[in-house]
Order: structure tokens, then C-alpha cells, then sequence
């Protein structure tokens, strides 16, 4: 539809009268809020049609993404930008006295994941759809999204997310395209003479409900589909679950999302979760191929099933059991279509995030899956006798012990496994899988994870992203590499200064949102130090803690050192059940509160933790960051995406040699970046011949001893138990992340970053440099990569990226 600023006002006006009876003058954010969402919507439904009409018309291969994940945060502005809306929209919401940031406000986060992975799911659709490529999301609809966190006497205290009372306005129900879910009870496979039919008995039949949400394309008339499926009891089913405890017992199955990040807990209702949106999903997709009356023998070539991390593995055998049950395919050409169609990225080597379930567990969630796991186990075994020897197979088998190991069932059954980053590819082929790379060498492959540069530039920060369009025209907007031309301008001086005023006017913002959410006051002319991320103790939260309390420590021996003035601003959650990340936390607060409250200290140091950080949060702090902690120990990250979001607002990065921090780094030269620390050579070593002994650099570097003794020493209030905690970890139980190991390379470097700031123009030189490099981190060409290296998927749109000129 298009659209002018007058059509706008008139439609916007008439939707509201409608919707809700009122004038505008009359009408609450949320109702404003929800008038703007049809309207918005109304503008891309019919495109929303067309792309999924032109998919079935020119018989395209599509990709089916699954993933237990979705972060999306907000959709309205990302929506409107993408219609190439925006700027009408905002004008048209001022002439009637409204502001589209208010109105934007009234949306509440869609906060389905934990951290990366889902963020990565989002920014992935995001992509799929502005590379005009025929992609599906598949995933679950938790009624309650990742939890509320207040701190309450510096401890972090868990709500309960109800995203959904006031309703999705952008998602729709599609009760005709539900399938039934069975899970529990047994199977028995029958010869009745022409196949084996699999008898089910005594299960659950639960009612797979799809929510679809449009995704849509960055100005080029494309619009793809999110599937968020939601677990109802079918109306034949009603009187089996007489009471509201029966009923809990299915509906319940998407309530909650797990709250781990790069962990697992090995409980049934996650395990059934995960073969619930599997089962829904390939349910779906199989009865949508088989209404055009195509062979399933040539399945592989029409449709592309992601498993994203090993979550939907079961998806592997799911199909299986499709195509041999349902469609009574043999053995053979089942698995040789399935094989096909998987692909699996790996996001993680960290052991307790590798998933392994249970014989005993999938039985009670779906006995068939189980025996088709079986099944593969056996003839991947069978099939590498005498061939390898005996451990090899042990080693990679699926069943072992009697557990699933997921990782191997994804990786056997698929034709594509893929690492985020070139480090944790290198590590997944030359370690963590080995054996399987050196099985199957041409299935393994890199693709760096990447960042939708529309939310988290043009969105997020519109100051820096105008100040760019002066410099280089608006064709970054839709190739993200094109902000390489920067380079070309480093040198022009006005620009520099533009440069940093953008980000001062972002400090100056996030400075009166602080003030508001925590009463904390911060100079807008310190540096502003940012680490935003889930919070665990590979990550390293605590290294930067030991190095703000030596600042203090330093400032309390010499008020009058000559500082660069810092906020350290934080952002983390930790799962409820992390015990040692919670402490991290409430001492990460409890210094903030001793260095805030300290007179003698004033604007020097300053220390803030925001509540609740999530997407939304992180739009508010990225473009106001001077510098981005990446500081997690080599080989334990396996890429990260905040680097890459950090960068692209301008901030120079603090980091260790871990996952994209590297190419980060080869992009900006080793001259815009601070390294430090062990490199993954070095932790590797340490590991394996365990000689690592932190207690000695406590006992040979006075700064560290100094440092840990404040917190066991009373230096630091109301940490006792959590001071020794941290105290214990470090020196008893030998420091596991190798904290103590890079503190003084740490400090070197933190040094290095204040020394640079004292020269502003060379320091906005290095953001130039960073924010020119950037591009290389855009989803837009990671998921290209997918598409033609793994998927095989094409665009359907008639390449409208980098056509469509002057849209501000
Ligand atoms: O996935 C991100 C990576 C990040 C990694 C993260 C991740 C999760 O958020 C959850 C589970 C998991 O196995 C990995 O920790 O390094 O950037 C996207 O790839």
C-alpha cells in the first residue's frame, strides 16, 4: 500500500474509531498502540499473501527454521521501517500530537529466548525475509516469555513474564492448519502384510495451534511467516481432561520457556517441549508439499529444514517417521531424503549445553521416535564395522550409555553442520567433533553469525545513522558493506565530530534513563563501558568487577589520581537455578552501591546494573556505549552477537581472542580493538595438562591480592557469604574461567582504553574505523551464505535491495 503522511492520519483515525470508539485525543498509549499495529498491518497483509502465493506458484524450495528460540523484541518501528514507513508514520503521528517512541513503548517485548541464539533466530528472519528469500521460522508460543528480573536488596528476583495480556496484536491464529501432537503411551509396529503399521496406544493427542507473525522485508514487497505453535487440548479429546489440573498437564507444555542460556536441564517437559514444535513443524510442512501432488522422493529438493542447535534435533526423526509410518517410504530412501533436507548449526562446545537425554525419558515422550533413534543408532554402527574401529563408534554413536546424545543425531542426519565463528568452527572440527569431521569432512562448514543493521543501527540509533547518510549517501541501508566507504573518510574532521556528537547526545539520553530507572546520576562525558549480556561465568562479568574495584581501590589510596571518569553499565540475566550467577550479581550491585554512594569518589567511577535487560534495553544502551566488554575465555564463546551491535554504534571493543572477536579485530586491525588475554593455544594447554595455579598470582600480584581480599575483608558491605563465595571460586576451586590468569593483561589493556580517550579526535577515528567495518557482521549476508551454500534456496523478489534510492 502506498502510503502519504494525509492517508496515514485519515486511516489511523478511522481504525481508532472503530477499534476503540475514540479520538485520538481521547484514546491511552495501548489503544494508540493497538490502532497503529492494524493500520501497520493492513499495510503489508496483502504482501504477506502475495509472497506465500508466488512460493506455491513458482514451486520454490523453501527453509524451514527451527528453533526453540525467537527474540524479536519489538516489531513496530522495525516494521514500519522496513515498509518504508517510517518517516510518514512519525509525521503523521506529530500532526496529530502523538510520538511514535511513546506509542512504541506500549509494546511489550516478544521475549521467547534466552540470549544469542534467539536474538540470532530473529535477526536470521529478519534477513531471510529483506533478501527476499522463501524462509518459515518454526517455534514454540510460550505464554510466558523469559522472566521479569527486579533486584531486590541486590539480589535478582525472577517475575513472571505475562507477555500476552493484553494480547499479540501482530501475530494471527490459524485453527485450521492445526495438527495433533501425539506424545506418551507405547507403539507397536504391525506386519499387516504391506508395511509395518505403527499402532499407538494409550497416548496424548494434543492440538499443535499455529500463531503466524509476518516478518517483513526491508522494502521489497516481501513479507515471510514466524510459526509459533501454541499446545491446546483437541475438542474430541475435552473429556479426558476433566479437571483444570488434567488440563494443565497439556496445556502447560508451552507455558514457560527454560530459562537457561548455553545450559541445559534435563526435565520432560523441556524434552517434550522440544518434540512438540518439532513434531507440529514437520507435520505442517509434509501436508503442505503433499497438497500439490509432488513425490515425496524429491521432498529434499523442494523444502530445507534448520535445526538450530540441537533443540529440534528430533526433527531428524521425526521426519523419518513421516515418511516410513505415513507414507510407508523404505528405509533407504527415507533416510537418504531426510539426510537432505537437515542442516544443523552448532552453537556451543561448553559440554553441560551439549543436550543428552535419557533412553528411559524419550520413551515416556514418544516411544516411536525413541525406536527410530534406535534404528539409526544401529545401522550407523553397522554401517562403519570394519571400517572404523571399535572406539571410534563408540565415541560417535547416538546411543551411549543410555543416553541420546543429540549433538550426534543431528550431525548424522543431516548433510550440514555448521560452527557461528571461524574459531568455534575451527575448535568443532579440530576437537569437540572430530571424529565426525574427519568422518564426514564435507559436511562441516563455517558461517559467522551476523546482526540486522536495520534494528540495531537504523532503528536503534537514528542520530549516527543520519550523520552516516551525510558521509556516504543511503546505500548502506541495504548493503550493510557499503558502510566500508567510511574508510574513505576518516580523515574528514567535521565528520569525526559529528561522530561523536551522535554519541553524546545517545549518552546524554541513556544518562536521563538511568537517572529514571535507578536514581543514579552520570556524566554523559565519561567514558560509558558496557557489558550486556546473559550472565555466566565463562563470560567473565567478574573480571571486569575485579578490575572496578581496584579503580576504587586506587582512587581511595589517591583521590586526586588524574582518571578518565567511567560508568560501568551492566546488563545481565541469570538463569534462577545458577547459583554462582547470582552471586556474581549481588556483588556486581553491592560495589555499585559502595563506589555510587562514596562522596570521596564522585563523577570519577560510577557503576549501574539495569534491571531487565532484553531487547528493547538493548537498544537503549548500544548507541550510547564508548566501549563493549567481550572478555569471555578464549574458546568458551562461540561467536556472540553483541560484539558485532556494540561495534556498528561505534563503540571500540575490550577483547579476548574468543569466537568473532577475532574477525572482529582482522576487520578493524589490531590498532582499533584492545586485545588481551590467553589465547585459545593457551587455555587448550592449561586444560589439558592442568597447571594452572591461580592461587600463586594472588600471591604474587598484590593488586590481585588486594582486590580479592576486599571482597572477604568487609571492604565491601553486605557481601559475606557471596565474597567468600567468589573468594572460594577463585582460589579453592582454582578459578575454572582463568580470571586471575588475564587480570593484569585485563588491566593493561582498560589502561590502554583510558589513555585513548584523553585524544577524543583519534578516538572517534577508531569508531569511524569500527563502525566502517561493521558491514562484514550483516545477517543480510550471513543467511545468503545459508541459502546458497547449505540451503539451496533462492530469492523469489526481483532484487529490489539496493533500487529503491532515497528514503530519507
Ligand atoms: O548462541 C549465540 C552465540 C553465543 C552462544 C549462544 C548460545 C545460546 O544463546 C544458547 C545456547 C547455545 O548453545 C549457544 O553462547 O556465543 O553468539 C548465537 O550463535
Amino acid at each position: 500500500m502506498k502510503i502519504t503522511q494525509e492517508r496515514f492520519v485519515r486511516e489511523f483515525k478511522k481504525q481508532l474509531a472503530e477499534k476503540f470508539a475514540l479520538d485520538v485525543k481521547d484514546a491511552a498509549p495501548i489503544e494508540l498502540y493497538q490502532t497503529l499495529v492494524s493500520v501497520v498491518k493492513s499495510g503489508y497483509s496483502e504482501i504477506w499473501r502475495n509472497t506465500w502465493k508466488s512460493y506455491v506458484k513458482n514451486d520454490q524450495k523453501q527453509v524451514y527454521y527451527f528453533s526453540i528460540e525467537f527474540l524479536p523484541g519489538r516489531l513496530l518501528k522495525s516494521n514500519l521501517l522496513n515498509m518504508g514507513w517510517y518517516d510518514v508514520v512519525d509525521k503523521g503521528l506529530k500532526q496529530m500530537g502523538l510520538s511514535l517512541d511513546k506509542i512504541s513503548e506500549s509494546e511489550v517485548d516478544m521475549a521467547l529466548g534466552n540470549g544469542g541464539l534467539g536474538r540470532l533466530a530473529s535477526c536470521f528472519m529478519d534477513a531471510l525475509a529483506s533478501d527476499g528469500l522463501p524462509g518459515n521460522g518454526n517455534g514454540i508460543r510460550y505464554k510466558y516469555g523469559l522472566f521479569k528480573q527486579k533486584f531486590v536488596d541486590g539480589y535478582q528476583i525472577e517475575l513472571p513474564n505475562e507477555w500476552l495480556t493484553d494480547g499479540n496484536n501482530w501475530a494471527v491464529a490459524r485453527e485450521s492448519k492445526a495438527v495433533d501432537v501425539l506424545m506418551g503411551g507405547q507403539v507397536h509396529l504391525i506386519d499387516n502384510g504391506k508395511y509395518l503399521e505403527a499402532i499407538y496406544e494409550g497416548a496424548d493427542v494434543i492440538k499443535a495451534v499455529p500463531y503466524d507473525t509476518g516478518i517483513v522485508g526491508y522494502r521489497n514487497d516481501h513479507v515471510n511467516t514466524m510459526r509459533l505453535w501454541d499446545a491446546q487440548i483437541p475438542a474430541s479429546e475435552e473429556v479426558k481432561y476433566p479437571t483444570i489440573e488434567d488440563r494443565r498437564r497439556v496445556e502447560d507444555l508451552t507455558s514457560v520457556l527454560y530459562p537457561d542460556d548455553s545450559n541445559y536441564e534435563g526435565r520432560i517437559l523441556r524434552l517434550k517441549q522440544e518434540y512438540f514444535f518439532t513434531s507440529a513443524g514437520i507435520q505442517s510442512i509434509i501436508r503442505h508439499y503433499k497438497k500439490y501432488d509432488r513425490p515425496l522422493n524429491e521432498i529434499s529438493e523442494h523444502i530445507a529444514i534448520h535445526i538450530n542447535d540441537t533443540h529440534p534435533a528430533m526433527c531428524v526423526a521425526e521426519f523419518m517417521r513421516i515418511l516410513l509410518d505415513k507414507e510407508h517410504m523404505d528405509w533407504d530412501e527415507a533416510w537418504q531424503q531426510t539426510v537432505k533436507t537437515m542442516s544443523y548449526t552448532n552453537h556451543t562446545i561448553m559440554a553441560e549445553a551439549l543436550e543428552k537425554w535419557p533412553v528411559e525419558m524419550l520413551a515416556t515422550v514418544q516411544p516411536r521416535i525413541l525406536q527410530i533413534i534406535q534404528e539409526i543408532d544401529r545401522r550407523y554402527a553397522l554401517e562403519l564395522e570394519g571400517k572404523k574401529d571399535h572406539d571410534f563408534i563408540e565415541r560417535t554413536r547416538i546411543i551411549k550409555d543410555g543416553m541420546v546424545k543429540m549433538a550426534h543425531l543431528a550431525i548424522i542426519g543431516s548433510h550440514s553442520t555448521n560452527g557461528v565463528a571461524k574459531l568455534h568452527t575451527e575448535l568443532l572440527e579440530n576437537d569437540v567433533l572430530r571424529d565426525f569431521y574427519e568422518l564426514y569432512p564435507e559436511r562441516f562448514n563455517n558461517k559467522t553469525n551476523g546482526i540486522t543493521v536495520r534494528r540495531w543501527l537504523q532503528v536503534a540509533n537514528p542520530e549516527l545513522s543520519k550523520t552516516i547518510d551525510q558521509a556516504i549517501g543511503t546505500a548502506w541501508r541495504f548493503d550493510a558493506k557499503k558502510l566500508h566507504e567510511l574508510e574513505k573518510h576518516v580523515g574528514d574532521k567535521k565528520l569525526l565530530e559529528k561522530i561523536g556528537r551522535a554519541k553524546l547526545d545517545n549518552k546524554k539520553k541513556l544518562a536521563a534513563f538511568i537517572k529514571e530507572d535507578t536514581g543514579i546520576e552520570v556524566s554523559p562525558h565519561a567514558i560509558f563501558d558496557v557489558q550486556i549480556k546473559r550472565l555466566h561465568a565463562y563470560k567473565r562479568q567478574l573480571l571486569n568487577l575485579l578490575h572496578i574495584v581496584k579503580l576504587y581501590l586506587d582512587l581511595k589510596d589517591d583521590p586526586n589520581r588524574d582518571v578518565e571518569p567511567r560508568v560501568f553499565i551492566f546488563g545481565a540475566k541469570a538463569a534462577p537455578s545458577y547459583h554462582y550467577a547470582k552471586t556474581i550479581i549481588k556483588c556486581i550491585n553491592e560495589v555499585a552501591n559502595m563506589i555510587n554512594n562514596d562522596k570521596t569518589i564522585n563523577d570519577k567511577l560510577k557503576v549501574v546494573f539495569l534491571e531487565n535487560y532484553g531487547v528493547s534495553l538493548a537498544e537503549k544502551i548500544i548507541p550510547a556505549a564508548d566501549v563493549g566488554e567481550q572478555i569471555s575465555t578464549a574458546t568458551k564463546e562461540a561467536s556472540g552477537t553483541s560484539n558485532m551491535k556494540l561495534m556498528l554504534n561505534g563503540a571500540l571493543t575490550v577483547a579476548t581472542l574468543d569466537g568473532a572477536n577475532i574477525e572482529i579485530k582482522d576487520h578493524v586491525g589490531e590498532d582499533n580493538i584492545f586485545i588481551f588475554g590467553l589465547t585459545k593455544d593457551e587455555v587448550l594447554e592449561y586444560e589439558k595438562n592442568h597447571h594452572y595455579y591461580a592461587a600463586e598470582y594472588y600471591n604474587s600480584n598484590p593488586v590481585i591480592k588486594r582486590v580479592l581480599d576486599a571482597f572477604v575483608d568487609g571492604t565491601i558491605p553486605n557481601i559475606e557469604v557471596e565474597g567468600h563465595e567468589i573468594y572460594d571460586s577463585l582460589l579453592r576451586v582454582n578459578d575454572e574461567y582463568f580470571v586471575l590468569r588475564d587480570f593484569a593483561s585485563y588491566v593493561q589493556a582498560q589502561e590502554a582504553v583510558s589513555e585513548a580517550y584523553k585524544d577524543k579526535q583519534n578516538w572517534n577515528k577508531m569508531c569511524l574505523i569500527n563502525i566502517a567495518n561493521a558491514g562484514y557482521f550483516s545477517a543480510d549476508d550471513t543467511v545468503e551464505k545459508y541459502a546458497k551454500e547449505i540451503w539451496d534456496i533462492k530469492p523469489n523478489s526481483t532484487e529490489m535491495r539496493g533500487k529503491a534510492k532515497d528514503v530519507y
